[in-house]
């Protein structure tokens, strides 16, 4: 054992804190990456592509099975339709057992198809409207086929222009749309409803924010519940605060991890922010979320960054946050809290974001037989190398 991990051990006991609890927690920590990050992407300028992408989603579950191996913590993977269809699903799924990963949420695609540039669960036309369910009914389908127990929903809809159609008549239909999908799913399946403000529509967005969400959930019933994307608000907004309202009305379904200096940017989570991710898992620890199933995937689109090293910085980086948040010392939080020591109160949340939580983290990946560094282990594999070489021809991967 390292002497850092003696020296934090130590303070952190003298604290009358349980440190093998701590890292009990730690190695239960499970984190769902996304299958389309591990394909290109890019912007609406250009798409870089980069060497070794997978070109079909058995090779895409390859990567993810990597960034498993080294992190130990992220066993599952999303999959997004159409981009991820394959003729055979039941084959796709004993691929993932035999890399020893399983197929996690299935997120429909309402955005991409030409029929859609109107809308597609509020569309004007009743017959988008039922081919756009009539796709997320193909994704339970494929959900039950996966063993998914999550269809994860963002919609694209809304208007561009005032006056372009009318607020109420939409959410009409949204409301009859969703609660024809909710009806469809099977008893093990629930759907997070993921909002976000704007883009690709600039006036107005179907499911702008938490509380259009919130209250579409409400409406549907306790199958339906929250998905909070960290890149998915307006400047300024308290993240933090609308994760411990979810979560207090068992209404937080899960997290699209990223991070953002401007729009959307899917970047690393905790890349630009690392104390607001920290502030995220405290609210998470302080209502016991973790006991509760919510669910952690991430978001992402590595556009100029190797995709699978980026991958496993993030994986990394939600450890951290975690760990970060649970030696906090909550005695000494809520007494400042109950005193109105504000300062003190602060600080209890300042030590535990300061403290080098590496050598724990580190300790947690050996013992959980991962790499003890990731990313160095990752680099140092040839794994990049080897697949740059063997993946080539066909078409890469990508959501254009
Ligand atoms: C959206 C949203 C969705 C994701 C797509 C690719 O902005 O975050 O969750 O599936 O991008
Ligand atoms: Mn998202
Ligand atoms: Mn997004």
């Amino acid at each position: 054992m390292s002497a850092a991990y003696h020296l934090l051990a130590e303070r952190l006991n003298a604290r009358g804190m349980d440190i093998d609890a701590v890292a009990k927690a730690l190695r239960a920590q499970v984190v769902e990456t996304p299958s389309w990050a591990y394909g290109n992407s890019g912007t609406r300028f250009a798409v870089f592509a980069q060497p070794g992408v997978p070109r079909d989603p058995f090779e895409k579950l390859e990567d993810a099975a990597e960034v498993h191996r080294h992190t130990e913590i992220a066993p599952s993977v999303a999959l997004h339709i159409p981009w991820d269809r394959v003729d055979d699903f039941a084959a796709l799924r004993e691929h993932a057992e035999e890399l020893g990963v399983r197929l996690g949420a299935i997120n429909p695609n309402l955005f991409q198809e030409p029929e859609y540039k109107l809308g597609s669960l509020c569309h004007p036309r009743e017959a988008m409207r039922r081919q756009a369910v009539a796709h997320v009914g193909e994704c339970i389908e494929i959900a039950t086929e996966t063993g998914s127990d999550v269809i994860s929903l963002w919609l694209a809809d809304g208007t561009n222009y005032a006056g372009q159609d009318s607020f109420a008549v939409r959410r009409a239909r949204l409301l009859e749309s969703l609660s024809e999908i909710v009806k469809a799913l099977p008893e093990s399946i629930e759907l997070f409803i993921e909002y976000k403000p704007y883009e690709p529509t600039f006036y107005a967005t179907d499911i702008a924010d938490w509380g259009s969400a919130f209250l579409l959930c409400q409406e549907l019933g306790p199958r339906a519940k929250v998905l909070v994307d960290l890149g998915h608000h307006p400047h300024g907004v308290n993240v933090e605060q609308i994760v411990s309202l979810l979560a207090g009305q068992n209404r937080l379904g899960g997290f699209h991890f990223n991070d953002r200096k401007y729009g959307d940017d899917d970047v690393i989570a905790g890349a630009v922010d690392p104390f607001q991710l920290f502030l995220i898992f405290h609210e998470l620890v302080a209502c016991s979320a973790f006991d509760r199933g919510v669910r952690f995937t991430i978001d992402q689109s590595h556009n100029v960054e190797p995709k699978i090293e980026a991958m496993i910085q993030t994986v990394e980086n939600l450890q951290d946050a975690y760990a970060k948040a649970l030696i906090i010392d909550r005695s000494e939080l809520e007494r400042a809290q109950a005193e109105g020591d504000v300062l003190a109160g602060h600080r209890a949340l300042v030590d535990a974001f300061r403290t080098d939580v590496r050598p724990l983290t580190a300790k947690v990946r050996r013992e959980l037989g991962a790499s003890e560094d990731p990313v160095a282990a990752f680099r140092a594999s040839g794994y990049a190398r080897r697949t740059a070489e063997a993946r080539i021809g066909g078409k890469a991967a990508s959501w254009t």
